[in-house]
């Protein structure tokens, strides 16, 4: 149902790169028991992607934050207990949260392109709570393992 086959043609290159699809559960528990989270907190992704967020446990949204996403990247807002898309534009980092837990740490970062250059605008953005101590800690994380 949720399956997606994009195929980019990089033209004048004899390269055909195959965009990914990157799916990100939203739990409740993961299995190392940890309580309201992605199924993965920093998603590393390229132009074409697609990240698919899908309702695996109920009760969760994904959303972007305003100001917290690249310049260019459209936002979005899951509805809960929906998948939702997130089709990569732009590089850069957009912080991703689900509203009813972002204040109990339920947020994500999307890094595209190994592209940190927006930092600052993220770590600026209106995140609450513990959700706003983690987006901090995955930029640390993305800078200290830069590809
Ligand atoms: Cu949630």
């Amino acid at each position: 149902m949720y399956k997606l086959l994009s195929i980019v043609f990089l033209i004048g290159s004899s390269v055909a790169a195959l965009a990914d699809t990157i799916e990100v559960e939203m739990l409740t528990k993961n299995d190392a028991g940890d309580r309201m989270v992605f199924s993965q907190e920093l998603i590393r992704a390229e132009i074409g992607d697609v990240i698919l967020f899908l309702p695996t446990d109920r009760s969760h949204n994904a959303q972007s934050v305003k100001g917290a996403l690249p310049d260019g990247q459209e936002s979005f807002k899951g509805k809960q207990n929906k998948a939702v898309e997130y089709l990569v534009t732009e590089t850069g980092l957009s912080a991703v949260v689900c509203a009813p837990h972002q204040a109990m740490g339920m947020v994500a970062l999307i890094v595209v392109g190994n592209d940190l250059s927006n930092a600052q605008q993220v770590l600026d953005a209106r995140l609450r709570g513990k959700g706003k101590d983690k987006i901090k800690a995955l930029i640390e994380q993305a800078k200290a393992t830069q590809p």
